[in-house]
């Protein structure tokens, strides 16, 4: 995509579902938005100068989209990245959300640090988190919570690599939540099929090498510190724009490490360097984020900001402002969803894919 594409995005809006979408798009009045199943009715077209940093919005209607598209080659290609079916990833057929549940193998992670913090007990929660549903299980051996301790390699080697060996050996889908290339390759030994890595690679120079070489999927966030410091928060111009040009550009550089977009997800890092305010406004404006052209991944559970919102103090106790969020984000045409309430998120997903 040329730079004046970088500077172009596409926000769909007035979203349909089930039914209205299946024959809005039939009758072209909608677009399906990353294949379906939901579509789109309208249309926000931003543009940000390149000079001044200015932003030009204006709405149309999404039955026009394809002849103004044919005069400008940006549009074009954002709307052919926004409507693309996603392949599937790691044998996952993405035409429904998946469940990723959360596997925390520390002691020290804000929300359920320490509960499963040796092996044996963190692979009970996996196989309990499988019965429930999920799709994928995120094993991750170093909290991002603030003022948590930097782990060295080989302990952090040591935390994920026998629960990965043993849930891969089970069958099930593994990804690996790490920064470090050395850890990426003992998981991947151990049978891990997805890296998450909230640098988006950039956390260590091997990474990307260690991922082309692999030739597994992985799942890229936006932080704007590396070190990811997710206490600290940024002024952005539009939050919405800066992550989406932030990610785009960690596509493009993961491309050119030799990673194929076909096994690459972006995710916009809820919480992490944000204000509150600045991931609602993320979550409302998720269907921008599929003019990257890769499946999306929404992590929001039981973060800070639903707290901020609700009044609800503890993590755990912020289940329902969870599913909220889950459900925006799957309506939204998410590919995964990233949690740690996997039973009840498995419930909810199931709930709207036969009401909608
Ligand atoms: N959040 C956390 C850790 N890893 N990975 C991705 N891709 N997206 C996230 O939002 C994300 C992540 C922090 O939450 P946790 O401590 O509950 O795992």
């Amino acid at each position: 995509m040329n730079d004046s594409a970088d500077r172009l995005h596409i926000r769909p809006a007035s979203l349909l579902h089930g039914e209205a979408a299946h024959h809005a798009v039939h009758c072209g009045l909608a677009l399906p938005l990353a294949g379906g199943p939901a579509a789109f009715a309208l249309a926000e077209i931003l543009h940000r100068c390149t000079t001044t940093g200015e932003i030009s919005r204006r709405w149309v209607s999404a039955r026009d989209l394809p002849s103004l598209a044919k005069d400008s080659q940006p549009l074009s290609t954002r709307l052919e990245r926004i409507t693309a079916p996603r392949p599937a990833i790691a044998g996952l057929d993405l035409s429904r959300p998946r469940i990723m549940g959360i596997v925390n193998v520390t002691p020290d992670s804000f929300s359920d640090g320490g509960r499963h913090a040796d092996s044996d007990s963190a692979v009970r929660h996996a196989l309990a988190l499988t019965e429930q549903g999920a799709d994928i299980l995120d094993v991750g051996g170093e909290s991002t919570r603030p003022g948590a301790s930097e782990v060295p390699v080989e302990e952090e080697i040591a935390r994920v690599v026998p629960v990965v060996r043993e849930l891969a050996q089970r069958g099930l889908t593994v990804s690996v939540d790490t920064r470090k290339a050395a850890v990426m390759e003992a998981a991947i030994a151990a049978g891990a099929a997805i890296i998450n890595d909230v640098t988006a690679m950039r956390g260590d120079p091997r990474s990307a090498k260690v991922v082309a070489e692999a030739g597994v999927p992985v799942i890229l966030m936006h932080a704007r510190e590396v070190p990811v410091r997710p206490d600290i928060t940024h002024e952005y111009e539009d939050v919405v724009l800066d992550v989406a040009d932030a990610l785009e550009s960690h596509v493009r550089n993961a491309v050119q490490a030799g990673i194929p977009e076909r096994n690459i997800i972006i995710d916009p890092g809820l919480g992490f360097g944000k204000e509150a305010d600045d991931n609602l406004r993320l979550m409302q404006r998720l269907p921008l984020f599929h003019g990257l052209g890769v499946p999306l991944l929404v992590g929001a559970s039981r973060k800070r900001f639903i707290g901020a919102v609700t009044g609800v103090e503890a993590p755990t106790e912020r289940l329902a402002g969870s599913l909220a969020v889950a459900q925006l984000a799957a309506q939204a045409g998410a590919a995964i969803v990233r949690v740690h309430d996997v039973a009840e998120t498995v419930q909810m997903v199931r709930m709207l894919l036969f009401a909608w």
